[in-house]
């Protein structure tokens, strides 16, 4: 199991800076090792780096392949036939624009509620064959809500945490808020002056697909394509291009997991660029509460440390102010205690 990320040196860019070359986030491997080896190497790269990568992972490959095949056959369609999903507002089909306060990006996507009902009717402005996508959608939410409360499970016996299954079980309340969203980034020519005339040229100014900011649920599962976009802020700013792989689950640390641990696991600012010449396609997971659950620091969190960072907030409370707010914002920091 590999602990460390593999790391290149740093290249400034403007006023961001960028690593050259794809990293390796930290692996946990499902079917080796023990659970506490598991449980401790989950705990550290959540601490450190609030990403990881899960290999085989027990979702079947039929499943996802069932899955990204309803995608594509939905992103293929004409504009026009899309739009009948409905606006993303909250659930629908949203092409460049992201929420309601203005943010853009060169995407389109899906989100759908993961209840089995609103699968069923969404279905139907969907897809030609309702049936076909709404067993495809329900097939691979139940899966990857499945690999979400087994890692959770394993972050609760990692830190310590009594009721080992006080996480899962928000996700799997019949209330749960989670969300699915399918994404497309359409292949975008690459933003440069002139190579040779040029000394400002380089070949990392590709278009932001999906700006960043960080997921305020409480874990996402990400399986992408073998096309790469997926870029994480670490140390102070700098960003990670992270290698596709489509074999695996890129884990992230949502708001609330960070609220729940006292700032123990951190909620990484991510975003997603454009490929030049191939589609990003990706499809995530974004496991939630029920919009009634209060959430607060555990008390296994507030050793040594003695208090709770962020005030007591329901999910509910949470979502609005992300809603009310820009795609970028941290707005964690609302809640954070004076
Ligand atoms: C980021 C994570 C999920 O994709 C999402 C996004 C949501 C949206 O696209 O509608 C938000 C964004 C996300 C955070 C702040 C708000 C809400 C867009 C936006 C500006 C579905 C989610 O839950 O929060």
């Amino acid at each position: 199991m590999a602990v460390d990320m593999v790391v290149a040196s740093p290249t400034p860019i403007g006023s961001e800076k960028i690593i050259e070359g794809a990293i390796e986030l930290p692996v946990v491997d499902l079917s080796l090792g023990e659970r506490s080896e598991m449980s401790n190497l989950i705990v550290r790269a959540c601490e450190k780096y609030g990403f990881f990568k899960v290999i085989n992972h027990g979702v079947c490959e039929e499943i996802i392949a069932k899955m990204e095949e309803e995608s594509l056959r939905f992103f293929a369609k004409p504009i026009t036939e899309k739009q009948l999903a409905g606006p993303a507002n909250p659930f629908g089909y949203g092409c460049k624009n992201i929420g309601f306060n203005g943010d853009t990006g060169e995407v389109e996507y899906l989100l759908l509620n993961t209840h089995p009902l609103s699968i069923s009717q969404r279905s139907k402005t969907i897809s030609n064959d309702p049936s076909k996508f709404s067993s495809a959608v329900s097939g691979y939410i139940e899966a990857v809500r499945e690999l979400a409360c087994e890692l959770l499970d394993l972050m609760a016996e990692g830190l310590g945490v009594p009721d080992t299954s006080l996480f899962s079980r928000l996700i799997t309340d019949a209330d749960s808020d989670s969300i699915l969203r399918l994404n497309h980034y359409p292949p975008m020519p690459i933003l440069c002056k002139d190579k040779d005339t040029s000394p400002s040229y380089n070949t990392n100014t590709n278009r932001v697909g999906f700006g960043e900011h960080s997921d305020p649920q409480i874990l996402t599962l990400l399986r992408s394509n073998d096309v790469g976009g997926l870029q994480i802020s670490l140390n102070n700013g700098v960003w990670f291009p992270v290698s596709p792989d489509p074999t695996a689950f890129c884990v992230n640390v949502g708001d609330v997991l960070q609220a729940m641990t006292n700032g123990r696991f951190l909620s990484v600012r991510h975003r997603a660029l454009t490929n030049s010449c191939e589609s990003r396609m990706s499809m995530a997971f974004f496991a939630a509460p029920p919009l009634n659950t209060r959430i607060t620091a555990l008390p296994q969190m507030l050793s040594g440390v003695g208090t709770s960072l962020y005030r007591p907030f329901t999910w509910g409370d949470y979502k609005k102010a992300a809603y009310s707010l820009r795609l970028g914002d941290t707005r964690l920091d609302l809640f954070r205690k004076q």
